[in-house]
């Protein structure tokens, strides 16, 4: 039975990865860190099937105990401070914990357990300010905020610990993925949560910024089977994970909006507050290499994403679904 390490277990794909490890038949640790109380609600169902021990990203000894301890045969850093606008706000830890916490990770790796397989979690942010569509794995790369650079430094360390070091690191490019576990920061859950609450008569606004932005959104539990698939190549090397197609913050809201029978034009209003001093306007990723290689393909395509976050949204807010309007019958002939 191998053995995986997975930092950023309590967060949405560390949650859908563990799922994942443990249908395989894998033993799976969780890295969790120190908080004042519990923020497991993500591994409710797997907390007698996971294992969670205690580390920090900013903590290097605590890394290299548990990289000693659990003798790890794949790791996954899945860790980071991953909301864009909290790390114009928070630069230095976002620094901290998602470029130098990828460092002390391969460290504690390199000296405790070299032979173990290392994935990264890079992002389409690095790409930025794009200069080709759509993206592949070698497409220069223009980050826009210090999120972004910060996964640039951590994209590049792994690399160079693979070159330096003969590591097995791999790094996967992931365009956006969301789910019903996405953060509620982010813009397709606070989208969905949004239309829920106004279909059941409980809001009636969702103030949005920049709905112009164009993303590449695919469903989180297609992209950590990628990452698993990654660790399994006989040679470790770097593949973008998108689904190719790209839509709008827009077309999001009007497709959400529309599978409950409203308009999002009605509800939707401008927040001036939620802009970026920086925003990354279009990416689309070309997934060819990991379809060739990894034999990945997406299930889940952007309608399907939507409607299976604004059922989830809405079953969550607890109560029946809306029923959606018909056409009249009125004067039908008949
Ligand atoms: P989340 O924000 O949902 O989860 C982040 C995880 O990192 C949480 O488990 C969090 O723990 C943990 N973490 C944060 N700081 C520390 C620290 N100092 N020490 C230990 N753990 C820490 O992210 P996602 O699941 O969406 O993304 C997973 C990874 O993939 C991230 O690195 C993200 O940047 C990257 N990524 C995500 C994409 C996406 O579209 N979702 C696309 C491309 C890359 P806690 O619960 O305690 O806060
Ligand atoms: P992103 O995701 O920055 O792409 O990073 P997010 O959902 O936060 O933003 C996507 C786009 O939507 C625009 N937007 C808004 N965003 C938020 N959060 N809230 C709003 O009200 C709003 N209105 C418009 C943004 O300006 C942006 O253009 C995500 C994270 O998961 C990263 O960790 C990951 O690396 C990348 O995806 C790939």
């Amino acid at each position: 039975m191998p053995t995986a390490l997975i930092t950023g277990i309590t967060g949405q794909d560390g949650s859908y990865l563990a799922e994942y490890l443990l249908d395989l038949g894998y033993r799976v640790v969780g890295v969790t860190r120190r908080t004042s109380s519990a923020i497991t609600d993500r591994l409710t169902h797997l907390l007698d099937r996971v294992e969670l021990v205690g580390a920090d990203l900013l903590d290097q000894s605590s890394l290299l105990a548990v990289v000693s301890c659990v003798q790890p045969d794949e790791v996954y850093n899945l860790a980071a401070q991953s909301f864009v606008p909290a790390s114009f706000q928070q630069p230095i830890l976002t620094g901290e914990t998602t470029a130098l916490g990828a460092t002390r990770l391969l460290e504690a790796v390199r000296m405790a357990r070299p032979d173990a397989r290392f994935y990264q979690a890079s992002s389409s942010e690095m790409f930025g300010h794009v200069t080709e569509m759509p993206q592949t794995e070698g497409t220069p790369f223009h980050p826009r905020s210090p999120y972004g650079v910060a996964k640039l430094y951590a994209h590049w360390i792994a690399v160079n610990y693979r070159e330096s070091y003969g590591m097995h690191a791999s790094s996967g490019i992931l365009f956006n993925h969301e789910s019903p576990r996405r953060g509620p920061e982010f813009v397709t859950r606070r989208i969905s949560t949004a239309v829920a609450r106004i279909a059941l008569g409980l809001e009636r606004e969702l103030a949005l910024g920049n709905l112009d932005a164009r993303r590449d959104w695919g469903y989180a539990p297609d992209y950590v089977r990628a990452m698993h698939r990654m660790l399994q190549q006989a040679e470790p090397r770097d593949y973008v994970i998108a689904t190719g197609a790209t839509h709008s913050v827009r077309d999001f809201c009007e497709a959400a909006f529309a599978h409950v029978g409203l308009d999002y034009a009605d509800h939707v209003v401008f927040d001036p507050a939620q802009l970026r001093p920086a925003d990354v306007d279009l990416l689309v990723g070309d997934a060819s290499l990991a379809r060739v290689e990894l034999g990945w393909e997406p299930t889940v395509d952007f309608l399907e994403l939507v409607r299976i976050m604004v059922d989830a949204d809405l079953d969550l807010a607890g109560a029946a679904r809306p029923v959606r309007p018909r056409p009249s019958t009125i004067g039908a002939a008949g």
